[in-house]
């Protein structure tokens, strides 16, 4: 038994931030697999460990840690192991900036996408008193309107339009900067890969006319040495659901 402990769904978007910066580290924990689609996060078990009832969340010892990419940056600085912020304040300045825009800007629009057209259509079909009963139980307000949005489709036109213009924007900035250098922030293997990678591995299937091999040629080495890794190989191999499979579009011909 580890000292460390995940609560995470599958490695995906926020979950699998600290996987997989924790399998980079080389850290054993004991995982915690969650189910989203299940509710698991607002059950009483979970919301004894964070009580806002999302995922993930990590337990080192007594201490309990929520927010992915600051996880990210503990799990760095905690543990032994190869670093994964870079050392040159500009290079460290430049990983921030693409967590920060990442996190704030790109993924909520990826996530009202991929909430519009999987997470709801997936769990629709339950007993509607079921589900009604489920989002009361969610503590996050926020939380609570996106899944009613998801659930019963009612994301607006105009906001999927946003989304949809914010990931074309994200992709164009992230194919330029890829251009540029070979990693996200530096000319090493970053926390901000890690973050990039978890929000834009899917891509190719998700936004197959923005991002493929003629338009977005470095997003997709990018994504495909990323991919590469033995880290990144045991973190998806975590997953226990189709979605996770996506990553397979990755494997090189
Ligand atoms: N800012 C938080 C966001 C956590 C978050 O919203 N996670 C999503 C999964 S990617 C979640 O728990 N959704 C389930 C829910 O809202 O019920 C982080 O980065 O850890």
């Amino acid at each position: 038994m580890s000292d460390v402990t995940l609560y995470h769904w599958e490695p995906n978007a926020n979950s699998g931030k600290p996987m997989l910066a924790l399998m980079e580290k080389g850290v054993e924990f004991d995982s915690h697999y969650l189910d989203l689609l299940n509710f698991d996060q607002h059950k009483p078990d979970y919301l004894a460990v964070n009580p806002q009832g999302t995922i993930p969340a990590m337990t080192h010892g007594e201490r309990v840690l929520t927010e992915s990419t600051a996880m990210m940056e503990y799990v760095d600085e905690a543990f032994p192991g190869p670093k994964l912020m870079p050392e040159d304040l500009k290079d460290q300045w430049r990983a921030r900036w693409w967590m920060k825009f990442i996190d704030q800007w790109l993924a909520p629009s990826f996530s009202m996408i991929g909430w519009s057209v999987f997470i709801g259509p997936a769990v629709r079909k339950k007993d509607p008193k079921e589900l009604e009963a489920a989002i009361d139980r969610i503590p996050l307000p926020e939380r609570r309107t996106a899944w009613r949005k998801a659930i019963y489709g009612t994301f607006s036109d105009d906001e999927m339009a946003e989304s949809q213009r914010r990931v074309a924007v994200g992709i164009r900035m992230l194919e330029d900067a890829l251009s540029e250098r070979k990693w996200l922030a530096c000319n090493s293997y970053s926390l901000a890969d890690i973050n990039g990678f978890n929000s834009t591995y899917a891509l190719p299937l998700s936004q197959p006319d923005l991002a493929n091999d003629e338009k977005t040629p470095h997003i997709m080495e990018w994504l495909r040495k990323i991919y590469e890794r033995p880290a990144a190989k045991k973190t998806w191999a975590m997953g226990k659901t189709d979605m996770v499979k996506r990553v397979q579009l990755l494997e090189r011909s």
